[in-house]
């Protein structure tokens, strides 16, 4: 009783309207017709004089419905006739025409009588419906009928004592109307045709068919329209329903509250914790090859640094080695090419790689679609593939793009002069040994080597120079082991905050707006049932 009775008609109907919208592709054609169906006919209804309430007369022939709406009207506007089928087109009664022949003109209802006298002072806006019998043997006659119950506001069903058990009748025509329930109304007429005493068992009995046929508690009114015998309750009950704004809702809200239910919920998605995509990226980036960059930085450091701070003597070696930036066609020797068409020459996702990427976007997808239905699913498999395409060179270009730490370090001017100097003075003691040696071989005056606690000054120069060589290389060495780590540190995270970028906007947005649309059809559904 709750939540159907505080949910308006127009938010049911705009809820139903989203769950046709976000669903869209995740619907049967079958159930998108209906839904369309379903909403164009609110829609219609709605915008044709919503102050009437069509009520429609509907029952198997000869049980009396034009018999009903003449003695209801209290004149003969309908015809009647012992001969059956007689009424073969709807016909109308209005008691005030100005908006009704909208009304009408939508209904298809060609025949229209304007009468004076309401039958019911509230029912001045009624429109009332005499109608071909439902289960006629003349096809037209049935598919009118069948037509008018789904476009009227409320139905009147009328039986006879003979037929009012017909099997037929409820299982193919007022059970399949049972949504409608609340604005059914049952009619037994003929009741002057059963003696006294057999109408409360009939009563009954007919009670119990109606509820078996999904309408509990209905109301069933005994009538005569020969008599007039209760022709004065069903005028009161016709004008209650006339008068009840609800009633022209009711059966909106009932079409869309029976079509809803009809529609398979999408299930609960699982919003991807920042964590999930933290991982995503992580995985994303080393399939990129984030790792063999950052890698390739730290050791195209440490050979350029080893190059400018190691021992001259053997340095020089280093040069004969690629910078193994170069070698993945990334790094400062790129300076002048445009990073935006430039893409690095590393084997950009081998097929290993590809497997891991595809893997990972969808391991993170699987884990949100989750609790979702296998169309819904689906639906995010598919999203999923398209950005496990998308991504190979998107993530290659955002790793071109990314500027790296590929400059060289202050210090290494001064290892590098120092450097020299060790040079130096390994040399000097070096000809000055050889000067003391050989000079007076060449006549030259012998000059006087000195000592310094017994080592002879040159030979410290030379000893000295090594060592300085050699402990600046190792310095240097350390040094640089260090700086290439936390540029090691420095590239990944570089690196990752563009993959980052690129896996949010191509895998992980369209994923989220599928959740989303997921979220929103269950919510949507919901109101809409
Ligand atoms: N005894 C009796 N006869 C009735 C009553 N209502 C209708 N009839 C008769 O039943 C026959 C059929 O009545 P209609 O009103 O034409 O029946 P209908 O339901 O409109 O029939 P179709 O138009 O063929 O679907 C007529 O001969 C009526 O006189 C009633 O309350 N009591
Ligand atoms: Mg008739």
């Amino acid at each position: 009783m709750s939540s159907k009775n505080t949910i308006s008609l127009d938010d049911r109907l705009a809820a139903l309207r989203a769950v046709r919208e976000t669903g869209a592709d995740q619907l049967p054609d079958a159930l998108r017709s209906t839904l369309d169906a379903v909403l164009s006919h609110a829609t219609e209804r709605r915008r044709r004089s919503p102050d009437h309430t069509v009520i429609g007369i509907f029952g198997a022939t000869g049980s009396g419905k034009s018999s009903l709406v003449n003695a209801l009207v209290g004149s003969e506007v309908a015809k009647t006739h012992v001969r059956r089928p007689t009424t073969s087109e709807a016909h109308s009664v209005t008691w005030d025409p100005v908006g009704a022949s909208d009304l009408l003109d939508w209904l298809q209802v060609r025949e229209r009588t304007v009468l004076e006298t309401p039958l019911d002072p509230r029912a001045v806006k009624l429109l009332l419906l005499d109608l071909p019998d439902f289960d006629s043997v003349d096809r037209a006659n049935r598919e009118i009928a069948e037509r008018l119950a789904g476009q009227v506001d409320a139905l009147v069903w009328v039986v006879d004592p003979q037929k009012y058990a017909d099997e037929v009748l409820h299982a193919q025509f007022i059970a399949p109307h049972a949504k409608h329930s609340a604005v059914t109304l049952i009619v037994l007429n003929q009741i002057d045709l059963l003696p006294a005493a057999d109408l409360p068992h009939v009563v009954d009995s007919l009670r119990g068919i109606v509820e078996r046929d999904g309408i509990p508690k209905a109301r069933v009114l005994t009538v005569s329209a020969r008599t007039g015998d209760g022709i004065p309750a069903l005028r009161t009950a016709l004008g209650d329903l006339a008068a009840a704004t609800e009633v022209r809702e009711a059966r909106l809200a009932a079409d869309a509250t029976t079509v809803a239910a009809t529609v398979p919920d999408a299930g609960t998605a699982t919003r991807p914790t920042k964590r999930a995509i933290d991982t995503l990226v992580t995985d994303l980036g080393s399939a990129a090859g984030v790792e063999v960059v950052a890698n390739a930085v730290a050791r195209s450091y440490r050979k350029r640094a080893g190059q400018a701070t190691g021992w001259p003597v053997v340095s020089w070696l280093l040069r004969l080695r690629p910078d193994p930036l170069a070698r993945l066609g990334i790094g400062p020797q790129r300076a002048g090419q445009d990073p935006a068409v430039h893409r690095t020459s590393m084997p950009a996702l081998d097929a290993g790689a590809a497997a891991r990427a595809s893997l990972a976007v969808r391991g993170f997808a699987d884990a949100a679609a989750a609790g979702l239905t296998d169309t819904w699913r689906a639906g995010i498999r598919s999203t999923a593939d398209r950005a496990i395409a998308e991504l190979p060179p998107q993530l290659d270009l955002a790793i071109a793009r990314t500027p790296l730490p590929a400059k060289g370090s202050w210090w290494w001017v001064i290892f590098s002069v120092l450097q020299w100097v060790s040079i130096l003075a390994a040399l000097v003691g070096i000809g000055w040994l050889l000067g003391a040696a050989f000079l007076p071989n060449f006549g030259l005056p012998a000059f006087e080597v000195p000592k310094i606690e017994g080592w002879a000054v040159p030979t410290l120069l030379i000893a000295g120079g090594v060592a300085l060589g050699i402990l600046l290389g190792l310095l240097g060495a350390a040094f640089a082991a260090a700086t290439a780590a936390a540029r090691r540190r420095r590239t990944r995270k570089l690196l990752l905050a563009s993959v980052g970028e690129v896996v949010r906007k191509t895998a992980v947005a369209p994923l989220l707006a599928d959740l989303d649309r997921a979220r929103d059809f269950s919510a949507a559904l919901k109101i809409a049932r």
